[in-house]
């Protein structure tokens, strides 16, 4: 059976639709009935290794905002586009913005994504990102507490497997609370401007 183009265009727009939907609901899902001022159920605590081998927690990033990103390094366009975007608003915000907002890459890949290839990867993009991995457990945790959804598909070969996951750019504040998110596909100034807006 063949399919009329503009049939598959609409089907592309309503599966486009309902993508964009599911990922408002979930933001909307953790609000109370206080409304404005509810702030969503995403993060909570994580026990994760860092791209020099060390042991961190969320508490570790107390007193400072996080910018977090769920990705993988293999990833052939979203995670080195946002990367990038993230590396050129840290530039943008001055060399000290570091010591107000974190950038933060975990993996959602981390039988692949080892202390070793994640210290390359960031370190390739910024100093200032602190890439994360740790055990397939702590990363379903902490990927689950974000609501992100990540799941692998097959490639040509078994280790060749590509990462379907959600692209959505989490501001969590000094005491780890969620305070906005971002949608990867945001400029360098749209990105620095939202910072500044909730930072300073
Ligand atoms: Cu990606």
């Amino acid at each position: 059976m063949k399919f009329s183009r503009s049939l598959l265009a609409l089907m592309a727009v309503i599966v486009v639709a309902f993508v964009v939907l599911g990922v408002r609901l979930v933001i909307w899902s953790g609000q109370n009935s206080e409304g404005a001022k509810a702030i969503p159920a995403i993060g909570g605590p994580f026990q994760l290794t860092d791209h020099n081998g060390k042991a961190v927690s969320d508490r570790d990033f107390r007193n400072r905002y996080m910018l977090i990103f769920f990705g993988y390094t293999f990833c052939p366009d979203v995670c080195p586009t946002t990367l990038s975007t993230v590396t050129a608003v840290m530039e943008k915000l001055g060399p000290s913005y570091a010591k107000k907002v974190v950038p933060i890459f975990v993996t959602v890949d981390p039988e692949r994504d080892t202390v070793a290839v994640m210290k390359e990867y960031v370190g390739a993009f910024s100093p200032d990102i602190v890439g994360l991995t740790g055990s397939p457990d702590e990363v379903a945790k902490v990927a689950k507490e974000f609501k992100v959804y990540a799941a692998k598909v097959k490639g040509d070969r078994p280790e060749h497997y590509t990462v379907d996951h959600s692209a959505i750019l989490y501001l969590m504040g000094p005491d780890g609370k969620f305070v906005a998110h971002f949608t990867h596909g945001i400029s360098v100034d749209d990105l620095a401007a939202g910072l500044k807006k909730h930072v300073g």
